[in-house]
């Protein structure tokens, strides 16, 4: 064996290994269990980043340990191939978005080979290929007939620096979440996904999620927002018409003090007709627009409309106004307001000189609320005519009655989801598989002329789509009445095809259908592993899909991913690592300096996965070092002492039996933390610790030789998830013909665990009557028990009365006695 450590060799050769085995291609095998590990597929963006090894090799070291266990591993990689990057790098090197992606692939598959990542590359997706895209266009289809997709003309959130619609999930603090510029409101003919049909169900599946974060699932809760109220019809004074608002409050509507409704509302604009001053109002409200997000800190603005409304229980005339904090797009687009339990209405009733009434007051012995602000809490009902004295909860339903008894208003369950927006006026992305006719209207693409490939030699003048000029991509017959027609170019959020892709990667290479009999065998997902900024966004995207194609008979179950790690941020000087922030490592020179293996330690074991995770260069050095430490050993065992040198506890001195019991201590705390609690980092401060013990221990002797090797041969074992190269070079050296890779993880001698026994004298009323033997660590009340379990101790208490029992903890037990 050689003395000395050299990762590049030791990396190329495990790798060079795996790849001729193909250890790592897998197929569905009844007889054994299946577990499928998903680490989420990188965006292909040139270079592997800290963040992605960080995250794959988190997904490595579940998936080898799972294999470990003897189960059948699915552990797939892909890429996220479409998307805005691949557009700006054309526009700015002149190079067909295609080529630079399958680039950038080439270079980045590269990379993840060298770090020894266990992928069943044999499943390798590129979600820019025809044979992935022309399933989703497929299923799109299927949707479109169910009328579970629509195109509709809405406002939406528009990027002017990338010309593109965003989804409110992609609009950060009012900004584009790519490049940063303000978004604006527009309003523009696009294709919608019916999520909201499932906002219900998305709901109710947060709470069998067992296996996820609880931040996550508090996150898509909230992004879910489900609101129960009452919707509420105010007459309006001269006219026929109602004003319907939403309130999710209506203990509260005895203090309503105005109503306010956006600014492009119905009323808003007949305001507008006669008043320029209103017009203009409501044109300042319209490029201000922002998105919601915004919403909540911005100057709150509005102006009266010369209407009033009618309140519908006391008959008051209420005036109402247009404000720039009412959202068209939510409940009915007004709102009533009470400025004297709503913070908001609270501020723009001082604001504006408008009453406040306050109704709902603490309960009794409740503490006089704060008359400065708005008291929003729940309460007891006052000034509320016949229905004071309820609480809120109580007024909710008597007040929802007596309105809907006079076809007033309504209950009603709101949910904040909005419909999935997925047209981008984009290049670099699925085509949309629809004509439009001017006969037939929107036309869905036959299954038959599937796919509608993507054209990849293009060349882009400025950031318009180049499809939007290429007659031979959009000039297009009618499918239904033959006429020419025109395809759409707008084609699908890079979100679509990262909601599908876990499904995929179970018959990548079926040609004959999205996806087959084999999706029963491997999903759902057992374990994905990712980053806590898809909390809400492709997470929830991705359940809506499965549920989607599970309502298509192609998935079983509810849920697409059963237990969900989302690791932490890598960071440096105490900053996220990031482009911008210019203080990013490159993966690429810890590799050639150190290794895989050593950026693969020190990332498991700087930090708990979850957490963020801070760079150090000494951390570096010091898995370098722990890495030749462990080399070292296995070297000094094996040359120094040639052969196999069997274990034998038997007659085990003292020394030995301590080292054996460590060992399976060790086993068993680095099982648990691999397995069930994530916790990496511990499992490697367990090892260390152990082989300090071994460093320690200075037996020499024959039996002695097979304990070393036992321990040795273990914590390659153990290791082996996380630094597979070094792990798989040192177990050959430890004499074995087979290869690491299919050993199963060791197993803990549980005897081993039980600790030995010490001598304990027993004594009533001081004085000796016997001895037991008690674990050592034993508790008084055991040691009792055992105590009363000696013939001749029983015997003595038999006739007698406890008075006191005293334990000196492994030592002595003393009764106290007296005659009853
Ligand atoms: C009266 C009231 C009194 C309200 C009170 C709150 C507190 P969530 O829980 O988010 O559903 N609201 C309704 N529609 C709105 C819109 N289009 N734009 C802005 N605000 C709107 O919030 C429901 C509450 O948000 C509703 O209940 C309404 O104000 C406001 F003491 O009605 B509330
Ligand atoms: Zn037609």
């Amino acid at each position: 064996m050689e003395d000395v450590y050299r990762a590049p060799e030791v990396e190329k050769n495990a790798q060079t290994y795996w790849a001729e085995q193909r250890c790592f291609e897998v197929r569905e095998d009844p007889d054994k269990e299946p577990f499928y590990c998903l680490s989420m597929f990188p965006y292909p963006s040139g270079n592997l980043h800290m963040g992605h090894v960080r995250n794959y090799t988190i997904g490595d070291v579940i998936a080898r340990y799972q294999r470990m266990l003897g189960k059948n591993v699915l552990q797939p990689i892909g890429w996220d191939a479409f998307g805005l990057p691949a557009e700006n790098a054309a526009i700015d090197n002149k190079l067909p978005p295609a080529r630079w992606t399958y680039q950038n692939i080439e270079y980045m598959r590269d990379q993840l080979k060298k770090l020894g990542f266990a992928y069943a590359w044999e499943r390798e997706i590129a979600t820019c290929r025809p044979e992935y895209y022309r399933w989703e266009q497929w299923l799109f289809t299927r949707l479109y007939k169910k009328g579970l997709v629509y195109k509709k003309v809405a406002p939406v959130n528009w990027c002017p620096k990338d010309l593109t619609v965003l989804a409110n999930e992609q609009v950060h603090d009012g900004k584009c979440w790519r490049c940063h510029t303000e978004v604006e409101r527009k309003e523009i003919s696009q294709w919608f996904m019916k999520i909201t049909h499932y906002a219900e169900e998305l709901l109710q599946g947060l709470d069998q999620l067992k296996g996820w974060p609880e931040q996550v699932l508090t996150m898509q809760r909230n992004w879910i927002g489900k609101s129960t109220g009452v919707e509420i019809q105010f007459a309006l004074q001269d006219s026929p018409e109602t004003l319907t608002v939403f309130t999710t409050r209506p203990d509260t509507l005895m203090g309503v003090s105005y109503v306010a409704v956006a600014a492009e509302h119905a009323l808003a604009t007949a305001a507008a007709l006669n008043n320029a001053t209103v017009r203009q109002f409501i044109q300042e409200c319209r490029q201000s627009a922002v998105a919601e997000a915004q919403m909540e800190t911005m100057e709150k603005k509005g102006m009266a409309t010369g209407f009033y409304a009618i309140h519908p229980i006391s008959g008051a005339k209420i005036p109402v106004w247009i404000a720039n904090f009412v959202l068209m797009g939510y409940g009915a687009g007004a709102v009533m307001a009470v400025p004297a339990h709503d913070q908001r209405d609270f501020e723009f009733a001082q604001k504006y000189h408008l009453p406040i009434h306050p109704v709902v007051f603490p309960p009794d012995d409740g503490p006089a609320p704060d008359a400065a602000k708005a008291y929003t809490a729940k309460g007891v009902l006052k000034n509320s005519g016949p229905f004071d004295g309820l609480t809120s909860a109580q007024a909710f339903d008597a007040i929802a009655d007596y309105l809907s008894e006079r076809h007033k208003g309504q209950r009603k369950i709101l949910y904040r989801l909005r419909d999935w927006g997925v047209s981008r006026q984009r290049y670099w992305g699925t085509p949309i598989p629809i004509i439009n006719c001017p006969q037939c209207g929107t036309v869905a693409v036959p299954d038959a002329d599937l796919p509608v490939i993507l054209p990849e030699n293009v060349a882009f003048e400025g950031i318009l789509s180049p499809l939007k000029k290429m007659p031979e991509f959009y000039q297009a017959n009618c499918p239904q009445c033959g006429q020419n027609a025109h395809r759409e170019t707008d084609t699908f959020d890079t979100f679509m095809e990262s909601s599908w892709y876990y499904a995929r990667f179970t018959c990548h290479d079926n040609h004959h259908t999205m996806l087959d009999e084999k999706v029963k065998y491997w999903l759902p997902v057992n374990q994905y592993v990712g980053g806590i900024e898809h909390a809400i966004l492709h997470l929830l995207y991705a359940r809506f899909f499965h549920r989607l194609m599970r309502d298509e008979a192609l998935v079983q179950g509810d849920e697409p991913f059963t237990h969900l790690l989302t690791q932490g941020m890598v960071l440096k000087d105490g900053f996220k690592m990031s482009k911008s922030k210019g203080n990013t490592v490159d993966p690429q020179a810890i590799l050639s300096q150190y290794g895989a293996d050593t950026a693969r330690l020190f990332m498991m074991f700087a930090a708990p996965p979850e957490q963020s995770l801070e760079w150090s260069d000494a951390g570096v050095e010091g898995a370098h070092r722990f890495l030749k430490r462990l080399w070292k050993m296995v070297h000094l065992l094996v040359t120094s002492n040639p052969g196999q040198h069997p274990l034998d506890m038997g007659r085990a001195s003292p020394a030995q039996k301590s080292l054996y019991t460590k060992l399976h201590q060790t086993i068993k705390k680095v099982s648990d933390d691999m397995g069930r609690r994530h916790t990496f980092n511990t499992a490697i401060a367990a090892t260390m610790e152990l082989l300090n013990e071994y460093g320690r221990y200075e037996e020499q002797h024959e039996s002695a030789l097979g304990l070393r090797r036992e321990v040795l041969e273990k914590v390659v074992l153990m290791l082996s998830p996380i630094v597979p190269h070094i792990c798989h070079h040192l177990w050959r050296e430890l004499g074995h013909p087979g290869a690491v890779i299919d050993e199963l993880w060791p197993a803990c001698d549980l005897a081993a665990l039980v600790q030995d026994e010490v001598q304990c004298v027993i004594q009533v009323n001081g004085k000796l009557k016997s001895h037991i033997m008690v674990p050592h660590n034993a508790t008084a009340a055991q040691i009792e028990i055992l105590a009363k379990g000696d013939i001749k101790i029983s015997a003595a208490l038999a006739p007698k009365h406890i008075v006191k029992v005293v334990v000196v903890a492994g030592k002595l037990i003393n009764f106290v006695v007296k005659d009853p």
